[in-house]
């Protein structure tokens, strides 16, 4: 493989909703390249992009694939994302990497979430954006209709370059308004005849044609003058108004296609390599310090993994992108991150599971390497000669979706645990953890989807068949009033007897609070609890009632209660407790009598001290359409959430809410079925309240049950 300088490189994201064309908008551009010499399809399961055992199963993308195509002596560097919002963490990455992204539109779907979510991304990223819209021959195909949602979604700045001429059954024509042409296609795909415009399009295209350069003009004050005095713009002008308005955002570009029988992909391939930037003219990617990286081939190495991939034959697989100078094979690196140094000993370029041995790759281009010790997703490599520098991270979306999972097997629980820790390393949004508290494996992810094909995987792949359940809830324990309790355990069964006697008093902590004058505190142990608020032990024996060695064991007895309430088994939190008196035993007191001593008179006092359940409160952002708003609001509120909030953007209202974590259990698959998959939200963990007290009594009822009667 020829190694392409920085200027001769472009880089692009297929972004869009779901079935909306990328991965076979992606085999027309390998085709069109010369990189295949045959065209598979997502339906016929052998596209180069769709290779993946999941997604031939379900025939669409799950993970972004890297591609590669060349075209008039450039090479494009392809990442076909995924449509599905629930993998919206491999769109996040590729936006992050990527020059310009190329939005298929689906003319039937018109604006979807997808859309919606990789335009988010783009904004977020600052990065271009081209349209192209796909499935035009649909009879309820409506191209002005795509066009005006895509304007009043995303604001007035479209430039139509291209529009069809028969849209809908026998579609086949486009007039290309830059060239002033009309494209017409084969029916079964390739290359396009191209003529004069018809005679009686010609009125109809002029006038479109004027609007774009208008549009073009108004990219650049200079263009615009020029407009002004001549009424319209040179091709050399045109060219630089594209140019521009691209790299600034100021304008977005819209192409027609017909991905599934290779329309247009070649234009459009035209296209991208004349006018979109390539990687040094693109905006700067920022350090973790600030400093930008301008794609320099004659800097100092730096390298971001934007990237992991585990296959079978290969192993790890680490994509990155290089962001200034160049990595050859057989030069060592540093990991930023992890200060481990890296030997890249081979080196790829990839198209699909199709990989390449490449010499060297420059700045601004896309490469992988392989067996890599100790560098992930996130991670920048720099030359030894520099200070090193960290690329800013990708920000991955928190997991909204949350199981607990377990191997039907028990002896498969370790091998479950690398399984999905690997899983974690290829995606980054499927995060995996032991809660020590719950005593459950939880996997978080995007969704119920993202979550199920995860399940596929582990199931059908590493034949280990698992178990979903619904999670438990960290619920937190505490009390409202202080309580005194007496407890005596004795025990006479044969030789050595048990004895020990605890007299306690509980009551709420709060910071700055006053301890009671009714006792003389004569020591304090004061612990800052692992999940949030503090225990404290205010020790007041007076006159030997209990011997001092005896008061570690209470601590721990009461310490035992704290991390499993007694309410209902949650870590209970914010508590004092004074050990004002008791009684000792010559021969039968020692530490064990002590310590379930303690523990008894804790959970006596606790019950007495108005005790309280606190329930996890999550902070929760809808963006759902208008008209669906209503809805969304009474399921909310059916979930005891408070509305904290409305805002408007673009046609969707912005809903902030604080709900219960406990009540917002599969809220992805109900606010999808509420709003026809046309919402998203994200939720972010805020504070912990007080349950309301039916729901309390019911906890602490189905507690019961399931403890049985303690001893
Ligand atoms: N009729 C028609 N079908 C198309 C067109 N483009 C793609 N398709 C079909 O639409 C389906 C989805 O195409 P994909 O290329 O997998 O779409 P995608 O955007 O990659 O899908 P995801 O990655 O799952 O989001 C496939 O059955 C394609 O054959 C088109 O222009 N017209
Ligand atoms: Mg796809």
């Amino acid at each position: 493989m020829k190694v392409y300088e920085t200027k001769d490189i472009r880089n692009i994201a297929l972004v869009g909703g779901a079935k909306s064309g990328k991965t076979t908008l992606a085999e027309d551009m390998l085709f069109e390249g010369g990189v295949i010499n045959r065209r598979g399809s997502v339906d016929d399961k052998n596209s180069v992009s769709d290779y993946r055992p999941i997604e031939l199963e379900r025939q669409n993308s799950v993970f972004s694939t890297i591609l590669y195509t060349e075209f008039n002596g450039k090479k494009i560097n392809i990442i076909d994302t995924p449509g599905f919002d629930d993998f919206i963490g491999e769109v996040t990455a590729a936006i992050k990497v990527v020059d310009t992204a190329v939005m298929i539109v689906n003319a039937q779907n018109r604006v979807e979430v997808g859309t919606e979510i990789a335009w988010r991304y783009t904004n977020k990223y600052n990065t271009p954006v081209v349209f192209a819209i796909n499935h035009l021959e649909h009879e309820n195909s409506n191209f002005d209709e795509t066009i005006r949602q895509l304007k009043s979604q995303f604001g007035g700045s479209l430039s139509i370059c291209q529009y069809p001429v028969n849209i809908g059954h026998g579609f086949d024509s486009v007039i290309d308004l830059l060239k002033m042409k009309m494209y017409k296609f084969p029916e079964d795909g390739g290359k396009p005849e191209i003529t004069d415009i018809p005679e009686d399009e010609k009125a109809k295209a002029q006038e479109m044609q004027e609007a774009m350069i208008e549009d073009l003009a108004s990219s650049d004050e200079e263009l615009m003058e020029k407009f002004f005095e001549n009424g319209t713009l040179s091709e050399d002008e045109m060219q630089q108004g594209l140019k521009v308005g691209l790299a600034t955002r100021g304008l977005f570009p819209v192409f027609c296609i017909g991905a599934k029988y290779n329309w247009g992909a070649n234009r459009l391939m035209e296209f991208i390599v004349n006018n979109e930037p390539a990687p040094n003219e693109s905006v700067p990617v920022k350090t973790k310090e600030g400093k930008e990286l301008k794609c320099n081939a004659s800097e100092p190495t730096t390298a971001f993994i934007f990237k992991t991939s585990i296959e079978s034959h290969l192993g790890e697989i680490s994509f990155f992108k290089v962001y200034n100078g160049e990595v050859t094979e057989g030069s060592d690196l540093m990991n930023a991150n992890t200060s481990n140094k890296e030997r890249i000993s081979q080196l790829f370029v990839m198209a699909g599971k199709n990989r390449e041995k490449v010499g060297k790759i420059v700045a601004g281009d896309i490469g992988a390497a392989v067996k890599l010790k100790n560098t992930h997703t996130n991670n920048t490599l720099n030359s030894l000669k520099i200070p090193y520098v960290e690329v800013e991270p990708i920000e991955f979306p928190e997991p909204k979706y949350r199981v607990a999972v377990k191997a039907q097997n028990q002896s498969d629980d370790e091998k479950l645990s690398v399984i999905l820790s690997n899983m974690h390393k290829v995606d980054q949004t499927l995060q995996v953890q032991y809660s020590k508290e719950l005593k459950q494996l939880i996997l978080g992810g995007q969704g119920e989807l993202h979550l199920n094909i995860t399940k596929w995987q582990i199931e059908n792949i590493e034949k280990i068949p698992i178990e979903f359940f619904a999670p438990k809830i960290p619920y937190r324990e505490t009390i409202t009033r202080s309580a005194r309790s007496i407890y005596r355990h004795k025990k006479q069964s044969g030789g050595a007897g048990q004895f020990g006697e605890v007299h306690m008093m509980i009551e709420p902590y709060t910071e700055g609070m006053e301890y009671t004058k009714e006792f003389s505190i004569r020591g304090t142990e004061e612990i800052d609890l692992e999940w949030g608020g503090k225990l404290i032990m205010k020790k007041c024996i007076v006159g030997g009632a209990i011997d001092a060695r005896f008061l570690p064991a209470i601590l721990k007895g009461v310490m035992e209660k704290i991390e499993e309430g007694p309410l209902t088994g949650s870590y209970a939190r914010d508590i004092v407790f004074y050990v004002y008196d008791g009684k000792m035993h010559p021969v039968d007191s020692n530490e064990i009598s002590f310590k379930l001593a303690g523990r008894n008179a804790f959970k006596e006092a606790f019950k007495n001290a108005g005790p309280q359940i606190l329930e996890p409160i999550y902070d929760v952002e809808v963006l759902v359409p208008e008209e669906k708003m209503g809805d969304v609001m009474t399921d909310l509120q059916g979930r005891r959430a408070i509305i904290m909030g409305m805002d408007r953007e673009g046609n969707y209202q912005k809903i902030n809410a604080k709900a219960p974590l406990s009540e917002m259990n599969k809220y992805a698959t109900a606010l999808s079925s509420i709003t026809s998959g046309r919402a998203m939200y994200s939720m972010k963990f805020a504070e912990y309240t007080n349950v309301p007290n039916d729901i309390q009594q019911t906890l602490l009822k189905a507690y019961e049950e399931a403890q049985g009667e303690e001893d």
